[in-house]
């Protein structure tokens, strides 16, 4: 079945780690149609939490597609991880959405990763609701939940829904907008309707004319036929809160208890009736010229498709899953991917519950789906019909915060584990991996030590390889502190020809960053000019290594002022070696000095972990540059070495009991002295440098 861009909404349910997403996406599901009887994550068998490792762990580490028809609409949900390892999922099924639904746990409230994932939607300024979950547990406060949010999250939360009781007396909830009530039957049944209970009248009313007022403020029109009726009807109240919700005017707060089938109808039918569709929604493209244009997805332009997320099945294949801009793709068609310039052969397209694929014809503007085994396609790739020259935005991600250095035990396994990591890396654009030539390591990075180590558990278990793994090196530089200069005469009398070239060299320091300045002084030809470039040659060999610990020279100016040439036994080589070695003993007359890397921290904690985290810091050789406090979360950013950051994420974990995030951006380097740098010199003592002498 195919569903045009008017009966399609994309939403993504998203918050922090256990508030009972993938038991809303599976009971959201259930109570759709779309499977007939609703699994626990527990059991393993959810929709949500189909992957080995999912299963195993039971946590969502990847986000699961599914969808529902209700009322002749199509609802795809995203299903999306809660930690914020896996924080690239939920980001690309933030882009695809027209609405988001923060999970919010009944009983803890707004939490760290709440606080995270609603700036990243504020910054998209993406409308959005919260779900209050959990109400039928005995610790649960929806008001004072309610109270959390507006502290917290600066906003007043409009309530949808209406819990009836907590713990064991938890009876359902009351569906603001349609004045019933919904009534818990049991864990396998779906919730019931039911007239309002007596005692609750007043509090649904109360509700109802927030709910009006949020909805008169969408409009202007509307709010003065509010002011002047003091109410308005049906029709007018649920345009008012389209208006309102699409300008993100209005934030709609949901309860109930996923667990027990309790608020999913209020939420599907608010999500029908009101919630965002992809019509009039944006996207951006980059253009060729490099200027950014928003692209309104629109169903009656030529297609136009961006590859949200590449996933490697265990069944399937590899899938990629599109969102289609503009027009409509076909099953057998042929298209144009515009980011690989190659021509794209459309076979089946499928929509999913989870793993398993429904076969469809076609997609339109607004849809997301599913291509299967198509070699070229890569995420961030777009797809379009005709010869439409642009490319859309690629997702932008955060930085990798935590990195590992990986080889394989077996030399023979190395390509092997080369492959894999490719491909993981096309999995999860926030996991990359690179060889560092200077430290001769392969280093893996990504969101966290939670994240790597699943990617390398899975590249163990598939590839049948056994792997190794350490902190990784850091490059440490080494430069001057004051001026100098040395000579070298390089001479070798061999057989035949002989070797001659004298070199004078002066050195001084240049600022932070400038890195390297080569001046040629020479006037009246001491040195011919077509040796020069041997001269310079032999300055960089002689600044790759440097004389403190062999770790490259930089923010250095080289000046070559004299020298002396052979007719016959001069030759470039003769000076490159003249000039490594001069550079050399220079540089030792200059008061070498060695320079570490420093990075630039943020961290985001809760307030009260705040005195841990600063004099953790402080015992890192950390500089705090500032702090800033919003909605109990503290904000610290600090200069750090990246020595001492190697194992961050982990320490954070531990001081914060796992709530703590950060993100680490490379600064400056800076000097070291004393007992630190004397123990970077003793670690490289068995480094050997390899140079050649022709
Ligand atoms: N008491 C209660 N527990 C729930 C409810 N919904 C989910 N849970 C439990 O919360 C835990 C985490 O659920 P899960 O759906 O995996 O959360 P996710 O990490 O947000 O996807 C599981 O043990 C669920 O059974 C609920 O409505 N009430
Ligand atoms: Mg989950």
């Amino acid at each position: 079945m195919s569903y045009t861009t008017e009966n399609i909404k994309n939403v993504s349910i998203a918050g922090h780690g256990g508030t009972g997403k993938t038991t809303l996406f599976e009971r959201l599901l259930f109570a759709g149609g779309s499977i007939s009887k609703p699994e626990t994550v527990e059991s393993g068998k959810t929709v949500g939490d189909y992957a080995l490792e999912e299963i195993e762990r039971k946590i969502s580490i990847h986000t699961a597609l599914g969808h529902v028809d209700r009322k002749g609409k199509k609802i795809n949900f995203f299903d999306t991880p809660g930690s914020s390892d896996f924080t690239g999922d939920v980001i690309l099924s933030f882009r695809a959405c027209e609405f988001a639904l923060l999970l919010v746990d009944g009983r803890d409230g707004v939490q760290i990763e709440t606080i995270k994932l609603w700036r990243n939607l504020e910054g998209r300024k993406k409308p959005r609701g919260l779900f209050l979950n959990k109400l039928n547990d005995d610790r649960a406060d929806f008001n004072r939940v309610l109270e959390d949010i507006k502290e917290k999250l600066k906003r007043e939360p409009i309530s949808l829904a209406i819990p009836m009781g907590k713990g064991a007396s938890y009876k359902g909830v009351i569906d603001v907008l349609n004045g019933t009530a919904y009534l818990v039957q049991g864990d396998t049944v779906l919730e019931k309707e039911s007239p309002i209970p007596e005692e609750y009248k007043e509090a649904y009313k109360a509700a109802r004319e927030k709910l009006i007022e949020a909805a008169a403020e969408g409009d202007d029109t509307l709010m003065e036929k509010y002011l002047e009726r003091g109410s308005l009807n049906p029709e007018e109240m649920h345009t008012g809160l389209i208006e309102a919700l699409a300008e993100n005017k209005f934030l709609p707060v949901f309860a109930g208890a996923a667990a027990v089938n309790s608020g999913l109808i209020p939420l599907l039918e608010f999500i029908c009736d009101v919630g965002p569709g992809p019509l009039g929604f944006k996207d951006t493209i980059k253009k060729e010229d490099g200027t950014e244009t928003p692209m309104a997805i629109d169903p009656a332009k030529p297609f136009t498709a961006l590859v949200i997320k590449t996933a490697y099945d265990q069944f399937s294949g590899k899938l990629s899953w599109i969102k289609v801009i503009t027009g409509k793709l076909s099953a057998d068609s042929e298209t144009h991917n515009v980011s690989e310039n190659k021509k794209e052969r459309i076979g089946k397209l499928y929509t999913s519950q989870g793993k398993k694929l429904e076969e469809v014809k076609e997609l339109n503007a607004g849809d997301v789906g599913i291509i299967t085994k198509s070699a070229t396609l890569r995420t961030n790739d777009t797809l379009s019909d005709g010869d439409q020259n642009f490319n859309f935005l690629p997702l932008r991600l955060p930085e990798p915060v935590h990195s590992l250095a990986v080889n394989a035990l077996a030399k023979k396994d190395e390509d092997k584990l080369g492959e894999a990591l490719v491909r993981a890396a096309e999995e999860d654009k926030t996991f990359r991996y690179q060889f560092n030539a200077e430290t001769k390591e392969t280093v893996i990075s990504g969101m966290g030590e939670l994240q790597i180590n699943i990617i390398l558990d899975k590249i163990k278990t598939n590839q049948k390889i056994d792997l190794e793994t350490h902190i990784p090196k850091v490059a440490y530089r080494e430069t001057i502190s004051k001026k100098s200069g040395a000579e070298y005469t390089h001479k070798k009398q061999t057989g035949g020809h002989g070797q001659y070239g004298k070199v004078v060299l002066e050195i001084s320091p240049l600022k932070r960053g400038e890195n390297y300045r080569f001046v040629n002084g020479i006037f009246g030809g001491a040195i011919p000019k077509n040796y020069i470039p041997g001269v310079e040659k032999g300055v960089v060999e002689g600044m790759a290594h440097g004389t403190m610990a062999h770790y490259p020279v930089v923010d250095v100016e080289v000046k070559i002022v004299d020298g002396k040439y052979h007719p016959v036994d001069s030759s470039e080589l003769s000076f490159k070696l003249a000039a490594r070695n001069a550079f050399r003993e220079a540089m030792k007359q200059a008061n070498p000095t060695l320079l570490e890397p420093i990075m630039h921290l943020a961290v985001f904690v809760e307030e009260k972990y705040l005195g841990d985290v600063m004099s953790d810091l402080s015992g890192k050789r950390g500089k705090i540059l500032g702090q800033d406090s919003v909605g109990g979360i503290a904000e610290i950013s600090a200069e750090v070495p990246q020595a001492e950051l190697l194992r961050y994420s982990i320490d954070l974990r531990s001081i914060t009991s796992g709530t703590g995030s950060f993100s680490v951006a490379f600064a400056h380097y800076a000097p070291i002295s004393g007992r630190i740098a004397e123990e970077v010199i003793k670690a490289r003592e068995s480094f050997k440098i390899t140079e050649t002498e022709e």
